[in-house]
């Protein structure tokens, strides 16, 4: 049991029982010349998040802690894809059609892999997600069981889409979960800022909200002895 620094109070993390969830750092989202930068986005908003996430990745990874990694996309027959999220937005070019690197959202594409800095390593494993939550239709649920995993650090993007709907998931399923600040981004700056303050408002009512640099050093502290 180590303490982390987090709103609305101190997460108690227990390495052995936690998990590090980096969601959907993908190279359609994130770098220029993507899909999200297709529909207008500003993706330079969201590489504030990659130097602290490759350190804390590092210090997962040396830990021994689970790292796990989504990715959000579809199958090449796009038979996992609902009509109503392929017409969503009323643009020229959607999910499947052919976009700046490859079929957008459509696994296997360049655009749709996870960004160099944080490609994960032999072991970890990547989810393949057709939502925007992490748990629908995937076999996220069984890693977490069967691993024994009770609390997620929750990292990625976008703050208020894919890391708030897995958030909310993982807190229905009883989940505890951690998001860092400095880890998740929005397009959206003011978003992001609600997003959080979503999470941890009315006494946590999502999870906790904390710092990369909160989870590093509890990492690499001592363990304290849970309280009676
Ligand atoms: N990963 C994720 O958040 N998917 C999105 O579509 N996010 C947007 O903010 N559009």
């Amino acid at each position: 049991m180590r303490s982390v620094p987090a709103r609305p109070y101190d997460f108690m993390l227990q390495p052995e029982k936690a998990a590090l969830l980096i969601i959907d750092m993908q190279r359609d989202f994130i770098e220029p010349g993507g899909f999200g930068e297709m529909l207008g986005n500003e993706v330079g908003r969201l590489g504030r998040t990659i130097a602290p996430l490759k350190s804390l990745l590092a210090a997962a990874r040396a830990s021994g802690m689970l790292v796990m990694h989504t990715r959000e996309g579809h199958k090449p027959d796009l038979s996992d894809l609902h009509e109503s999220k392929r017409i969503r937005g009323r643009g020229t070019v959607t999910i499947g059609d052919p976009g700046p690197m490859g079929r957008i959202l459509v696994i296997g594409e360049p655009g749709h892999d996870i960004i160099a800095d944080l490609y994960p390593i032999a072991g970890e494993p990547v989810i393949d997600k057709p939502g925007k939550g992490a748990f629908y239709n995937t076999e996220l649920a069984d890693l977490i069981g069967t691993h024994g995993i009770t609390q997620l650090i929750v990292c990625g993007v976008t703050t208020e889409v894919c890391v708030h709907t897995t958030v909310r998931e993982a807190n229905d399923r009883g989940i505890d979960c951690l998001v860092l600040a400095d880890c998740t981004g929005s397009y959206f700056p003011e978003f992001h800022d609600v997003a959080l303050r979503m999470i941890a408002a009315q006494g946590g009512i999502f999870g906790w909200v904390g710092e990369s640099s909160g989870v590093i050093a509890a990492l690499a502290a001592p363990a304290e002895p849970a309280a009676n």
